[in-house]
Parts: structure tokens; C-alpha cells; sequence
């Protein structure tokens, strides 16, 4: 595995030289944030982002996300053109080393909770989502700082109504349509596509989502095998669907997982959760187990820790400060090295009992 960092380009507050200083992480997780969602990325945007990261010792060969234009999401006319301009971003992307690419199909908005600041009794916060308070939310007046978009109330009001007549079935072959039309890109650049489910993993304010576990991860091989049709395993996105089985996704999948998001979380109700520190023994899910589950499925991709808390005072973006995705980075090392050499010894002493024999 080559353990990452998501780093939110020139603007995120957390300087490369910091992200560098964190043991073992070899490379950072970033985007160009400035081409509107729709048009081709250009070569010297992408080249200035490699710049800044090579020069700080680091790699980027992992981008989130290159995000997909709703036109594509709801199957319109202008899809083609949209699709081959998202192509072309591939193929640049392949020039400068780019090997994975993490994207959504989730329409309108991208992942959501209800509190981006739940204090903890340890003087600690973080994100939380209460269904109940879902409900009540407003989605035309709805902000997240994580959130690499955001709408007029005009354009939102449109999307609204236009994915009325958007089932699931119908967004399931969008999404076909859209793999199939950049595949030869994919094929071309050697990039692998890495789908986020979607967070949390059911549909919200009618809106259809269709990533939400493993039936979705068979229909879409079954519908695209194309090598580089892939996913980015989130334990948080998946873990909050209390039906996700995440160690038999972890080890069926593990070779099509090109990118995993690990993180914590406690659940508060059958909906409900609120997100922990990394540790297993921080919430609900087996972070050990998982990690476990993809070592002996023969994951190779890449890992990056996902949200953190705000810990040591810190006032970071939501989920995205430094500290606690550090200690979360640390404690993945610790969790890989040890399952890593242990399968890895087991393997070895099985050979060597198979030749005494
Ligand atoms: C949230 C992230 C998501 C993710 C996108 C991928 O913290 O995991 O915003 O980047 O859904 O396209």
C-alpha cells in the first residue's frame, strides 16, 4: 500500500512541508480546484500542482476528484461532449503520472452530515449525522465547507426537478454510459477510476443514490469488468449503512480497491453516527478487521486516513485538519506494517512447511 494525504491545493491551510513530516506518507491526494466542473483540466494547471508536490518530496498520483458534470449524471444531450472533455482530463492526467482517479456519482450534493462540530467529552469535535434533523434540512439552503461545489439556488432549484424523473435504474445506466465512454482513456493513460460510495449510502431529498454497498459494487463490475473500473473503499461512507458486511467487501473486492478511506465511526441510532478517532477501539467498526480483510484479499491501492477530529485545539476544515488525520495516519502504518509482515511470515512458513513435507 502507499499511504496518502488529502491535500486541498494552494488554498487548503495546511502547508505540503507539514504533510511531508508525517512518517511514511509518500504522496499526496489533490485536485485542480479552479476549471469549473465540466471543462478539461489543463496540462499547465496540472503540471503547476505536480510542481508543488514534487518539490516537497511528494508524489500525487492520486486525484480527488475529478468531478462529473450533473448533465452526465442525468443522461442530457450534452453528455458526449462533457464525456470526452472528462476523457481528455484523463489523458492529462496520465502525462504527469496520475495512476488513480476518485470520483462520486452522487446527484447534486456530495457527501452530508448534519454537524460538522458534535463535542466530545475529551474537549474534541466532530462530524455527526442525525437523520431526524436531516428531515428538517432544507436542501436549497445547504452549505458544507467540504463540499468541492456548491449552487445558486436557481441552478439547485433546476437539478431538483430535473432528477425527478431520475430513477435508480436510469442513474445506474448514466453511470454505465459514462465508464464505457471513458474507458479507452482509462485503457490509454493507464489511470484507474476509484467510485466514492456515496456518504451516507442512501438517498436523500429524494435523490436517488446508487453506491451504497456490495450489490452495487457486483453490478457495476458485472456491467463495466473493464480492469479500470474500480473503487475507493470508504469505511465511513459504508460502515454508516448498518447492512454493509465491510469485511466481506473488503476481501471480495480487494484487488479492484484502488484507493481506500479509512475511518471511524459511532453509531447513535439506526441512521445516526458520529465520527471517531481512527482506532478500532474508538467506535463501531473493526478497523483492524478491515485492514486485515484487505491485506488477505491482496490490496495494493493506495490509503489515505480520512476525517479527523479537531484535537489540540485546532480549528481545521471540517474533517480535513492536520492532527488527528496524522495520528489516524500513524496508527493505519502501525495496523499495516504489523498485518502485512504477519500474512506475509504465515506465507513463507507454509511454503517452507510444504517442502519439508
Ligand atoms: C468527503 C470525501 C468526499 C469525496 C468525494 C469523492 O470527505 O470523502 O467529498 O472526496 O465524494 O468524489
Amino acid at each position: 500500500m502507499k499511504m496518502t494525504f488529502r491535500w486541498y491545493g494552494e488554498q487548503d491551510s495546511i502547508p505540503l512541508r507539514f504533510i511531508k513530516q508525517i512518517p511514511n506518507v509518500s504522496g499526496v491526494v489533490t485536485a485542480v480546484y479552479d476549471t469549473p466542473v465540466g471543462e478539461v483540466w489543463q496540462e499547465e494547471k496540472i503540471a503547476r500542482l505536480m510542481r508543488l508536490c514534487g518539490e516537497a518530496g511528494l508524489e500525487a498520483e492520486v486525484i480527488e476528484s475529478v468531478p462529473v458534470h450533473e448533465d452526465i449524471k442525468l443522461g442530457k444531450p450534452s453528455r458526449d461532449r462533457l464525456i470526452a472533455n472528462y476523457a481528455q482530463t484523463i489523458r492529462n492526467l496520465g502525462k504527469f503520472g496520475v495512476k488513480c482517479v476518485c470520483y462520486n456519482f452522487m446527484p447534486v450534493f456530495d457527501w452530508l452530515r448534519t454537524d460538522l462540530k458534535t463535542p466530545a467529552s475529551d474537549g474534541s469535535t466532530s462530524l455527526s449525522y442525525s437523520h431526524e434533523a436531516l428531515l428538517k434540512l432544507d436542501p436549497k439552503n445547504l452549505h458544507l465547507p467540504g463540499w468541492d461545489e456548491s449552487y445558486t439556488s436557481e441552478e439547485l432549484n433546476g437539478l431538483l426537478a430535473e432528477y425527478k424523473r431520475i430513477t435508480h435504474e436510469k442513474l445506474f445506466e448514466n453511470l454505465v454510459y459514462f465508464l464505457n465512454g471513458i474507458m479507452p482513456a482509462c485503457d490509454e493513460a493507464g489511470i484507474n477510476m476509484a467510485i466514492h460510495p456515496d456518504d451516507p449510502p442512501w438517498d436523500m431529498f429524494g435523490l436517488p443514490r446508487i453506491v451504497t454497498g456490495e450489490q452495487s459494487y457486483d453490478k457495476m463490475i458485472n456491467a463495466v469488468p473493464n480492469k479500470h473500473n474500480g473503487f475507493t473503499f470508504c469505511t465511513g461512507s459504508l460502515g454508516a449503512g448498518r447492512g454493509n458486511d465491510l469485511l466481506a467487501m473488503a476481501k471480495k473486492y480487494a484487488r479492484r480497491i484502488y484507493f481506500a478511506h479509512i475511518r471511524q465511526l459511532k453509531y447513535c441510532g439506526e441512521k445516526d453516527f458520529i465520527e471517531a478517532g481512527h482506532l478500532t477501539d474508538a467506535g463501531d467498526l473493526d478497523i483492524y478487521a478491515v485492514v486485515k480483510a484487505l491485506i488477505e484479499g491482496g490490496f495494493c491501492g493506495y490509503v489515505r486516513p480520512d476525517h479527523g477530529r479537531n484535537i489540540w485545539g485546532e480549528n481545521g476544515k471540517a474533517g480535513y485538519g492536520l492532527y488527528d488525520r496524522a495520528l489516524g495516519a500513524c496508527y493505519l502504518n502501525g495496523l499495516f506494517e504489523a498485518i502485512e509482515k504477519t500474512v506475509r511470515n504465515a506465507g513463507v512458513e507454509k511454503k517452507l512447511t510444504e517442502k519439508t513435507r
